[in-house]
């Protein structure tokens, strides 16, 4: 079935997503999510200025001749906005796919292997007791893994924390400029074994134990870590360092059995080829929507089978629902899935985007429609126009630029 048009919706219900909707000559649309937080409008121009015209004519169902012609045909390859560009016509092939044949995406995959997905929550506080009640509220809705972060003593912003009045949901690109914070190393060091021992002491080793350390420590530093936080018996700690330096982790790995899990900043399997066949991590994070679709990330995960590396992918609220079903339809079918983060979306995202996946029991399904499960409103969608906003950037206390 002939692609007849390749439309770009950026819309900002909450924040900004950008989405593709691809439509064929019987009517059938697709979608793909192509949000990159804080460069949204590099992914929009790559995709309508370059790629949505050379689609028109092709036939929907040639998902992997469309998906090389696209990275090859390039020439220029890899990167995050080649690669979400990628991921938005992928995943909106399979939509179509799925719509025409009737059919859920993951059946398309080869049919469930699990029942549901794990999910893990995102509890936060201002404090350790903020942080406490948080967890609990996770527990109480039947999480079974929740990521835990609070705010540093002495440090006036900390990575990670819900902001008063958006229930549990954590927008960190709220500025049209992005705002500076302050980050210092031994106060975090010295802190966040405090934080886990408070949360084992209190809810006990019936969940799993989540944090993410967001690039921000060296290599021993990470390995410090690691260790003061071998007895609260972490499910991970994510990006320990700054994910492109990947030598590193073999250093983390020689002095703790902390698990590590890195990759929501990669984009294709080169990125990860090193650290899955050396060993060097034990969950991947690579998410469906930065590394090329389902059709690149289902490569990757067998990849990381082979070597015992478990998936874990980035699922935060800058991913669009339209990225999160797709998560969600992949993490149903792979042998080798350990857990999906589940951050949800701001309101009004729901005005714009209808989905059909579930949550129960801390498991989520993604359904059993035709195709990816979501469906765009596009005059909801015009009603929230794109707002420029940025992630914080971080400085150390002598002014310097760190890793944010
Ligand atoms: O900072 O998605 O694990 N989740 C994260 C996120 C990332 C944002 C960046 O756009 O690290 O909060
Ligand atoms: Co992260």
């Amino acid at each position: 079935m002939r692609i007849t048009s390749a439309d770009v919706i950026v819309t900002c219900p909450g924040r900004n997503y950008v989405t593709l909707k691809i439509t064929t000559e019987d009517g059938t649309t697709g979608l793909g999510d192509a949000t990159l937080n804080g460069r949204e409008l590099s992914v929009a121009s790559y995709l309508r200025d370059h790629v949505c015209p050379l689609l028109v004519g092709r036939d929907s169902g040639r998902i992997n001749d469309i998906w090389q012609y696209l990275y090859r045909g390039a020439y220029w390859r890899r990167g995050p906005v080649t690669m979400t560009a990628i991921a938005a016509v992928d995943c909106a092939l399979w939509d179509v796919l799925g719509k025409r044949v009737g059919k859920p995406v993951h059946q398309l995959l080869g049919g469930a292997a699990r029942d549901g997905v794990m999910v893990y929550g995102h509890a936060s506080g201002q404090s350790v007791d903020d942080l406490l009640d948080s967890v609990g509220g996770f527990l109480d809705q039947g999480y079974r893994a929740v990521r835990v972060q609070a705010a540093v003593p002495g440090l006036e912003s900390t990575y990670g924390l819900h902001h008063p009045g958006t229930g549990h949901t954590y927008e960190p690109a709220d500025a049209a400029v992005p705002t500076d914070n302050v980050w210092h190393t031994p106060a975090y060091l010295d802190f966040a074994p405090r934080m886990m021992k408070a949360v084992r002491e209190r809810f006990g080793y019936g969940f799993h134990l989540l944090h993410d350390v967001h690039h921000r420590l060296s290599p021993l530093e990470a390995a410090q870590l690691g260790r003061s936080l071998e007895p609260y018996r972490m499910f991970w700690i994510e990006d320990p360092t700054p994910a492109e330096d990947q030598e590193a982790f073999r250093t983390i790995r020689q002095h703790t059995t902390t698990p590590l899990a890195v990759g929501e900043v990669f984009n294709t399997i080169w990125d990860c080829q090193y650290l899955i066949t050396e060993r060097l991590i034990d969950y991947i994070r690579m998410s469906v929507s930065h590394s090329g679709g389902i059709t690149h990330l289902r490569r990757i995960f067998d990849l990381a089978d082979l070597y015992g590396v478990r998936t874990g992918s980035h699922g935060a609220g800058d991913l669009s629902p339209v990225s999160f079903a797709a998560a969600l339809h992949l993490d149903l079918t792979v042998p080798n899935f350990g857990i999906q983060e589940y951050m949800g979306h701001l309101e009004p995202a729901s005005e714009v985007f209808r989905t059909s996946y579930t949550f129960a029991d801390g498991y989520m399904h993604p359904g059993d429609a035709p195709g990816l499960g979501v469906e765009i409103d596009e005059e909801a969608a015009a009603r929230y126009p794109y707002e420029a906003r940025y992630l914080p950037v971080n400085r150390r206390l002598d002014g310097s630029m760190h890793d944010w």
